[in-house]
């Protein structure tokens, strides 16, 4: 199982980097790989589990950060109407997204990164994502709100995109303009 020790720091050269396609029908070790992954953001959320491997919580993961340059994410996250998006996904890709635009009012956070990092990060309010699931089966998401976010932030880790990278260094809390705050 996937522990923070096995959890790459901002600073590596991995998280830089753009992430290799996974090939499908996928591997037996990619298919273990993403299983892992989303058996971390499960056990993450469980406080037992996590006080006694002393996980921090998260509601996403992508395998850059445990320093495997492939394209593969797990998202563990509930909406603001309480509904579970849970997915594990080869290649996920948005292939389309809103002009509107959303923003976290708390800010985002990474386990690949020990500080705060305070400002608003600009998202699409709205996308969707096709990937392929452990089996190897294509999936199509229809996102908002906070899973949206999620999968934003996410996918940027498959590019080598930090979420700091999106906020305004002048002016870290600067409007965006008609972009939807979501509270959580
Ligand atoms: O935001 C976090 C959280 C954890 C438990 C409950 C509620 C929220 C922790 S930080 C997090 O989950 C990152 C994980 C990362 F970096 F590995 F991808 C994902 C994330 C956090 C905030 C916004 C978007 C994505
Ligand atoms: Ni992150």
């Amino acid at each position: 199982m996937i522990t923070m020790n096995d959890i790459i720091r901002e600073g590596h050269p991995t998280l830089t980097m753009v992430a290799k396609e996974v090939p499908i029908p996928p591997s037996p070790e990619d298919q273990e790989t993403l299983r892992s992954l989303l058996e971390y953001v499960i056990n993450s959320q469980n406080p037992e589990t996590a006080s006694k491997y002393g996980l921090r919580p998260g509601i996403g993961l992508a395998a850059p950060q445990i320093n495997v340059s492939k394209r593969m994410l797990a998202v563990n996250v509930t909406d603001g109407q309480g509904k579970l998006y849970s997915y594990a996904l080869f290649n996920p890709k948005i292939i389309s997204h809103s002009i509107e635009k959303a923003y976290l009012t708390s800010g985002e956070g990474c386990l690949s990164v020990d500080r705060s990092v305070p400002g608003f990060v600009p998202r699409y309010a709205r996308v969707t994502v096709r990937g392929w699931d452990l089996d190897g089966n294509e999936v199509k998401l229809r996102l908002k709100g906070l899973p949206a976010v999620v999968f934003q932030h996410e996918i940027d880790h498959l590019n080598g995109i930090m979420f700091y990278d999106h906020i305004n260094p002048n002016n870290p809390f600067q409007p965006i303009p008609d972009a939807i705050a979501i509270e959580r």
